[in-house]
């Protein structure tokens, strides 16, 4: 294990390497996939299968580590190193797509915002199905990832 102070810079010196020879010129793989799942599934509380916004917006308190209401890529990345480190590459380009005024941190407001994009027949519910159609489509789009890497 990595002593935490080492943390970061390992991080990002790995994602790099990450989205250079893996991502970037790929489909998206099954640590992918069961990412998306297990988010889904950390918010969905009542596991009926649908995201409500209230739920979503809950899920944010997950990622505040000092409960400040703000979350920084820096806590956000640790909690999903700690829940999956094989998941790390996919987490970053997550956290710029969840921080709509691209200020570099998360609120609520930012989740507010993103909550209907991901509500693909705007009936204000996020199905496991229209979760999973929407990251989907992200990571299959490769600006994306140049997005995140000169960011
Ligand atoms: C979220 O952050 C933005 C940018 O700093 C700020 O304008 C907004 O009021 C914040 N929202 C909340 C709910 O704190
Ligand atoms: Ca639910
Ligand atoms: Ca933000
Ligand atoms: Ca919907």
């Amino acid at each position: 294990m990595f002593k935490q102070a080492e943390m970061a810079p390992l991080s990002s010196a790995f994602l790099i390497a990450m989205l250079l020879f893996g991502l970037v010129d790929s489909q998206l793989t099954s640590d992918h996939h069961d990412h998306f799942n297990m988010v889904f599934m950390e918010a969905d509380k009542d596991n009926n299968g649908i995201l409500d916004k209230s739920e979503f917006i809950n899920s944010f308190t997950v990622y505040d580590g000092n409960k400040d209401g703000t979350v920084t890529k820096k806590e956000y990345m640790d909690h999903n190193t700690v829940v999956m480190p094989e998941h790390l590459m996919i987490v970053d380009p997550m956290f710029d797509k969840y921080d709509m005024d691209r200020n570099g941190q998360l609120n609520i407001s930012d989740y507010q915002k993103f909550y209907p994009l991901m509500d693909a027949n705007n009936d204000n519910l996020v199905t496991e199905q229209e979760f999973h159609n929407y990251w989907v489509s992200v990571f299959g789009d490769h600006s994306m990832m140049t997005m995140s890497m000169s960011g």
